[in-house]
């Protein structure tokens, strides 16, 4: 039998995968989901309808959610990841020696359950000491815990449903109330080139909420365009340098690397245009 899934990115761009087993198919309170075998990516996580995850790239975006802003930070302790039920953010943030806990604030537990049954080489750090999981509504836990977090970052779905809160200005407020002096903040702020108007307005809520702001993008082939962007917001740290301390083991990550770290801060030219960093070229 030919069974393929199609997330449909646009109504009118589509990426097929063929899948070779369907692990689960479960509606829970909040999604649709489904975690799924493909023949070119491996497992995959979807939410309605929307790849999270597959574990052919899902490094590329977990580890650089991760390691930018906890590089740049330098010494993070306490850490909150805002939705990421799959794990794979924690799995990043656990691999650095100074991090003592990492807090999950994960609306459905449905999919933190799915993910640890599945995937578990994504979700396996769930079951760390250092892990505390809150399952509940995000932004409340962000808004009840001021001066808390070193780092916050949120890996949310699209700003669609449950997780249109999380791409709000007061959000990114009530983040900035949660972090310690000299605290970072890094959200996974889509595509450059499928979602330009949510860039644009993410990133001047960036510049109104913090002191030091940047935008940088990784590659992710199987969501929308394959090119991905995040956000930091920092209270101090220059976001787009690591800082000089031997914080991750070398090796230990297959994307991240100091290098990479300060070049994903370098940006074409339609990305500066599109979040404002520089005025729109007129072009003959
Ligand atoms: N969160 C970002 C997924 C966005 C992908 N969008 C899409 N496929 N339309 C990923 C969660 C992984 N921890």
């Amino acid at each position: 039998m030919d069974l393929w899934f199609t997330e449909y990115q646009t109504p009118a761009v589509g990426l097929a995968c063929r899948v070779t087993r369907t692990l689960l198919r479960q509606k829970t309170a909040y999604h649709d989901m489904a975690i799924l075998e493909t023949e070119a990516f491996g497992r995959m996580l979807v939410l309605n309808g929307a790849i999270q995850l597959s574990t052919a790239d899902e490094f590329v975006y977990h580890e650089m959610l991760a390691h930018v802003p906890l590089q740049a930070h330098g010494r993070p302790r306490r850490v909150l990841v805002v939705g990421g039920g799959d794990g794979g953010t924690v799995r990043e943030v656990l691999r650095h020696p100074s991090v003592e806990e990492v807090v999950l604030a994960e609306i459905d537990q449905e999919v933190v359950s799915a993910c640890q049954a599945y995937l578990p080489e994504v979700a396996g750090g769930l079951s760390d000491p250092r892990v505390t999981l809150a399952i509940g509504d995000g932004v409340a836990h962000v808004e009840s815990h001021p001066g808390s977090y070193d780092v916050i970052l949120v890996d949310s779905t699209d700003p669609v449903g449950p997780a249109t809160r999380l791409f709000s200005r007061e959000f990114l407020e009530s983040c900035r109330r949660a972090l310690r002096p000299g605290g970072v903040v890094a959200a996974q702020t889509e595509s450059p080139f499928y979602h330009r108007e949510v860039m644009a307005r993410c990133f001047s809520d960036f510049q109104a909420t913090f002191p030091v702001t940047g935008v940088y993008l990784a590659p992710v082939p199987t969501y929308p365009s394959g090119l991905w962007s995040f956000m930091v917001g920092s209270l101090g740290p220059d976001p787009s340098r690591p800082a000089d301390l031997d914080g991750l083991a070398a090796g230990a990550t297959r994307y991240y690397t100091p290098e990479v770290h300060r070049a994903a801060f370098v940006l074409p030219r339609f990305v500066q245009e599109l979040v404002g960093l520089v005025q729109p070229a007129v072009r003959p």
